[in-house]
């Protein structure tokens, strides 16, 4: 038998992990089957740095270096390593090449405003047809604005804006770039036309020299350079700039029957969508509030940003604060033995995005709304977990109205899926097929493109094949229907007045 393995660093918000991959052959099964192994994981942990929110870069560089290390200990010799993370934030680089300040977190506040303040000045409906995205606060022109607003020095002296993953892989082979998926995060991407929107930049005051020409997911970065190499112990591996926004290496490893397939990955935040041959930019989308982000191999993944298991996580780490530490399994378990559709919250309501008492909102939500406020931990679990269902029910239908197609069913991938109630709630709320799996999708995608890349695949469909032989799916079926119908009626009374 022969076989080849990659390293795959997949940051997540609430956590980064370093997985190894490897394609096993034997004589029986000539077409291989994809084995992971996890290296190494740890939490992410963003830092309040006096008035703002930061992520803790050098902690995240030093976990991504001693996850190749480890590795390498571990008796393993990967070829090339990929890092895929979460989207929109970035780092500055000076003249000299050294980073300035620490890099913020999407969620600090001094983006508060800049949305409307950028809608001012350049138009609203322009901006959607130019950048193809949703407006949510924290895109990367927004967190600029901020910076141009508040006359920070830092913009100031920088010569080069790397995003998370080149960040990352700048200190690690000195070598700079900008990788695609990334890129069509930051709102400045000119997603019809193919190429950064130099004049939005030069109506906004940002240089345009900032940003490097983007590269395609697959693309050879570098290798290691000879300092890090000599500081871990390892040989000077190839860096892979891989889709290296999460959410696109999610869905390069759905396990999809057909190329007209909709998905939700679930961490974090939950990205509801399908992929398509080219970004949809018309009103409507606008109205409906969707992305088009860029993804891997010339696709565009139309899809909305709903908040998520986010809202679960502060709850959670909320209770732990209060001395009150509950494990995932726990929290469901309370959730299943609480009365069902007591309250209904509309997960995509701002507050919900950094509050300091997360089960305050949901309180105050509640009551504003005119319904029972959750009483006991499983009473407030399962508020979250229904209303998230139900959520994804109503974007799923949106989806289909913008695309004219017909979903039979839901991909799940992610983290989230890990919490069965979950994936339950979702196929009852939706009356259609859950598929879920796998857990860890975006390191999975992250690795079938170094695959490609190293030319140990042949293309993305040999590894959309090979996942599919490689995990089990869980299938679920919808129950309860007409006691879901009958909770999508209340969620849309209870949210109507909500949205805007
Ligand atoms: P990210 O990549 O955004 O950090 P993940 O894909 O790791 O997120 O998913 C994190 C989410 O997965 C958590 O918010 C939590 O709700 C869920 N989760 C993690 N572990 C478990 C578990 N053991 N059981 C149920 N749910 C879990
Ligand atoms: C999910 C994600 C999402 C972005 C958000 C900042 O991890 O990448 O696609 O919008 O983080």
């Amino acid at each position: 038998s022969r076989s080849s393995a990659v390293l795959a660093f997949d940051l997540g918000a609430s956590s980064g992990r370093a997985l190894l991959g490897e394609i096993t052959f034997t004589d029986h099964n000539s077409s291989g089957m994809l084995k992971i192994t996890e290296i190494h994981r740890f939490t992410n942990t963003p830092v309040q740095l006096g008035e703002h929110l930061h992520w803790n870069f050098p902690m995240l560089l030093q976990e991504v270096k001693h996850g190749i290390r480890k590795a390498f200990q571990d008796g393993y010799e990967p070829v090339s390593y990929g890092i895929d993370s979460w989207g929109v934030d970035y780092g500055l680089i000076d003249g000299n090449g050294e980073l300035i300040g620490v890099p913020y977190h999407y969620r600090d506040l001094r983006t508060e405003g800049m949305m409307e303040h950028t809608w001012k000045q350049v138009g609203r409906e322009r901006l959607f047809q130019e950048s193809g995205l949703q407006f949510m606060p924290f895109n990367t022109i927004f967190q600029l604005q901020a910076m141009l607003t508040s006359k920070s020095p830092m913009l100031k002296i920088a010569d080069k804006i790397l995003l998370t993953p080149d960040l990352l892989n700048y200190f690690l082979t000195g070598v700079q770039t900008c990788e695609f998926t990334m890129a069509t995060t930051t709102q400045l991407y000119h997603i019809t036309e193919g190429k950064w929107n130099e004049k939005l930049m030069a109506e906004l005051g940002l240089p345009a020299s900032l940003f490097m020409d983007p590269v395609q997911p697959g693309t050879i970065v570098g290798k290691l350079q000879d300092s890090v190499a000599q500081e871990l112990g390892v040989p000077a591996i190839e860096a892979i700039a891989v889709a290296s926004h999460d959410t696109e290496s999610a869905v390069v490893a759905v396990p999809a029957n057909s190329s007209n397939f909709a998905y939700l990955v679930c961490g974090t935040w939950s990205l509801l969508g399908t992929e398509l041959s080219k970004p949809l930019v018309h009103s409507e989308v606008l109205e409906e509030d969707f992305s088009n982000e860029g993804g891997a191999y010339q696709t565009y993944q139309l899809l909305k940003n709903i908040m998520g298991l986010w809202i679960l996580q502060e709850c959670k780490r909320q209770w732990e604060n209060e001395g009150m530490t509950y494990s995932y399994a726990e929290l469901i378990e309370l959730a299943r033995e609480a009365e069902p559709f007591r309250s209904i919250i509309y997960p995509d309501d701002l507050r919900f995005m950094n509050p300091s008492d997360m089960l305050a909102e949901i309180r105050e939500y509640c009551s504003e709304t005119g319904q029972p406020i959750p009483q006991s931990t499983g009473e407030y679990v399962q508020c979250v977990l229904q209303s998230l269902a139900l959520r994804y029910r109503e974007v799923l239908e949106r989806l289909e109205d913008l695309t004219g197609q017909h979903y039979e069913g839901l991909h799940m991938v992610g983290g989230g899926i890990q919490n069965e109630l979950l994936c339950r709630y979702t196929t009852n709320a939706m009356g259609r097929t859950v598929w879920a799996g796998p857990v860890e999708a975006s390191a999975i995608g992250n690795m079938l493109v170094q695959f490609v890349a190293n030319g140990i695949l042949s293309n993305r469909n040999e590894g959309v094949e090979l996942v599919k032989r490689s995990f089990p799916l869980a299938w679920f079926e919808p129950e309860c229907t007409e006691d879901w119908n009958a909770a999508f009626v209340h969620y849309k009374l209870v949210t109507k007045q909500r949205q805007v």
